[in-house]
């Protein structure tokens, strides 16, 4: 079955002359103008990449290969009836645009099983560091160790059930296109000097070094980092305040952060402009199983307080809630309370998607990415004489 996963994969290759036919077909047709607000704004809102996998909408949420999340839900095999979809049967949706039927999920998960020893060179480079690194550098430094191993497509595929969705989303956010670009920073201080090296490498380098990238991105509190932020952030609120909080009480707390100058973790997106599906499945999800649960309460009253709130500031643009509003409260509901592991939950989520386009990357035989760069004296030049 596992062959045949390969073969499903790669007989989707006649996309080689999908995007032949495309580029000479159609190569110079516009697909928008580019605006100084968006070289500025960190090229937010430009068609500029390739992504098979899955599609971002404002307002929908994430398709992966089609399908949104409650539609995965209902199609993907689950460990048990009813249970939430097996994240083996989400890569085998990503890798070949195929639902699976439980029993290739059942191979792909026992194949993934047999090639899950890790050598121990790996747990010797982790123990390595200081017992305080963050859980992110060790997992990060713990892929780098795999890359000098024969340890070839063995990452260990553990993501929890309510992670898988957080697998893929898209090609443009920090994680993914980091992966995707394979960039590979050496950072080196001398002198004051910091010398920032950058070796981009759509460059063939293999799939642990741009893993090992893409981690590193994720270890953002903008981005995957948000969701231990949310815990701790919560935690702070109950501690004091205590645990029975008012609205008026809550509506303070928020005020008090943005006013010292910080974000309220878990809420605006790059993209999205409503609240995050991923995060309505979790809801569902904790209504369900945790309903009566302290935090997940918290949460709930959180969801009715801060978008206002963030509506009145006047600048954000999308005030929801995004999937880290939520998931760090189901993880620390079931036992896993250190928060500092949520984003190596989520990393090992985004593996998921990020590999399965790195396949189609080599597949189509995509090219070095390399987007023009100007200088604030070429842009005022520019505007002037336009
Ligand atoms: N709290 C306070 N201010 C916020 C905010 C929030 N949650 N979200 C956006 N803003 C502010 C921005 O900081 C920006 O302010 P300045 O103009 O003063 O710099 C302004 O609103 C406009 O930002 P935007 O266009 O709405 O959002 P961006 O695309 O610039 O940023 C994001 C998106 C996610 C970084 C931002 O919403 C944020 O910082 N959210 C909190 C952190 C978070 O939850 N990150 C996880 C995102 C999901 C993920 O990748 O995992």
């Amino acid at each position: 079955l596992v062959i045949q996963l390969v073969f499903m994969t790669y007989s989707n290759i006649f996309l080689q002359d999908r995007l032949k036919k495309l580029k000479s077909e159609h190569g110079k047709v516009q697909l928008g103008n580019i605006s100084v607000d968006m070289v500025l704004g960190g090229m937010r809102g430009m068609t500029g990449m390739l992504w098979e996998t899955s599609l971002l909408d404002p307002e929908e949420g994430i398709r992966f290969r089609g399908l949104s999340i409650p539609e995965c839900q209902k199609v993907l095999p689950a460990a048990i009836k009813d249970g939430e979809p097996l994240p083996e049967g989400l890569l085998w949706l990503l890798l070949t645009g195929k639902v699976p039927t439980k029993e290739q999920v059942d191979a792909l998960s026992k194949e993934l099983l047999s090639r899950s020893k890790v050598p121990d060179h790996v747990y010797a480079a982790i123990d390595a560091l200081p017992s305080s690194a963050h859980p992110m550098t060790q997992f990060t430094t713990g892929v780098m160790a795999l890359q000098v191993s024969h340890f070839s497509s063995r990452l260990v595929l553990i993501a929890p059930l309510i992670l898988a969705s957080c697998s893929d989303h898209e090609g443009g956010n920090v994680s993914a296109h980091t992966g995707h670009l394979v960039i590979f920073i050496f950072l080196s201080c001398h002198l004051s000097l910091m010398i920032i090296q950058l070796q981009v490498g759509s460059a063939l380098s293999d799939p642990y070094l741009s893993f090992a990238a893409a981690l590193n991105g994720l270890a953002g509190p903008l981005h995957g980092l948000a969701n231990q932020e949310v815990l701790l952030w919560i935690k702070s609120v109950i501690e004091e305040t205590g645990s029975d909080i008012s609205t008026d009480q809550l509506k303070e707390y928020v005020w008090k952060t943005l006013k010292s100058g910080k974000v309220v973790p878990g809420y605006g997106h790059g993209v999205l402009r409503q609240t995050d599906p991923r995060y309505t499945c979790q809801r569902e999800f904790a209504l369900k199983h945790l309903p009566e649960d302290p935090l997940f309460k918290l949460v709930s009253k959180l969801y009715e307080v801060v978008p206002p709130i963030l509506t009145e500031l006047g600048k954000v643009k999308n005030p929801w809630p995004n999937v880290d509003a939520h998931s760090g409260v189901l993880l620390n509901h079931f036992g896993l309370s250190e928060a500092r592991y949520y984003t190596v939950l989520f990393g090992v989520s985004r593996g998921i998607g990020i590999g399965s386009q790195l396949i189609w990357d080599r597949a189509l035989g995509l090219p070095l990415e390399r987007p023009k760069s100007v200088t604030m004296e070429w842009l005022e030049n520019y505007c002037k004489n336009k």
